[in-house]
């Protein structure tokens, strides 16, 4: 069943997961950015409680419309990002109750894959009560990343968790899709994000998982 918000569009739960520092809070400002670049001017705010070292303490929060594809209804995301330091894996299963589809994103990194292994067993844990769709998104690749070499070791480790998720696996870089839009605004004056790579990169893994949650649903009837 479709949720439906106060004005009754409905409404979709994604959880942005991942261990510390991967990029979630970034990734959904960036959402807000385009979100509310269409009505007025640069806004990126969204809700946030951090700690004193402003990483995520408890969650993040954000509600907006992202143009859908065609063949999909006009849809409200109720968009979330958890707290990615171990020591607030209690919060991240209280925010992920209710969700639609999980976005997991995953900075490839050698000296962060041994912070995946364990937010991998709790997306498992939560898999295991309900199914629930995970797209991964790989951030970061405005780094030294080698997408042949750093896929292949990512989509292993993943396979060998057991969690469901859905191929492919989607590189992104949300410092390059921030730097495009800034520079469209400035030299283009133009708010077409959607025209640009970087942007476009970050938009369609929620369109894929979109669509997986509405086919789902639309089964169960
Ligand atoms: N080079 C690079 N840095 C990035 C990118 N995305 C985010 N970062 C940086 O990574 C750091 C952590 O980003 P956050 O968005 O706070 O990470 P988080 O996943 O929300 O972390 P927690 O809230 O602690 O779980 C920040 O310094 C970001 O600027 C990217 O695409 N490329
Ligand atoms: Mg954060």
């Amino acid at each position: 069943m479709f949720k439906k918000d106060h004005s009754g569009v409905r409404s979709l739960k994604f959880v942005i997961f991942g261990p510390a520092g991967a990029g979630k809070t970034t990734l959904l400002k960036l959402y807000s950015f385009i979100q509310n670049h269409n009505k007025d001017g640069y806004e990126e705010e969204i809700i946030s409680i951090n700690n004193p070292l402003e990483e995520t303490a408890l969650f993040d929060q954000n509600v907006f419309s992202i143009d859908t594809t065609t063949k999909a209804p006009l849809l409200n995301y109720r968009m979330f990002a958890v707290a990615g330091q171990p020591r607030y894996k209690e919060i991240r299963s209280i925010i992920l109750n209710g969700a639609d589809g999980i976005i997991l994103v995953l900075d490839f990194q050698k000296q962060n894959i041994n912070l995946i292994n364990p937010i991998l067993d709790e997306i498992k844990s939560f898999q295991e009560k309900e199914y629930v769709p995970v797209i991964v998104l790989l951030n970061k690749t405005d780094l030294e990343f080698n997408q042949k070499v750093e896929m292949q070791e990512l989509s292993e480790l993943l396979q060998d968790s057991d969690i469901n998720y859905l191929e492919p696996l989607y590189p992104i870089s949300c410092i390059d899709a921030k730097d495009d839009m800034v520079e469209m605004v400035k030299i283009e004056k133009s708010m077409n994000f959607k025209k640009l790579q970087s942007v476009q990169a970050i938009l369609k893994p929620i369109m894929v998982l979109t669509n997986r949650v509405i086919n789902q649903k639309t089964l169960k009837f």
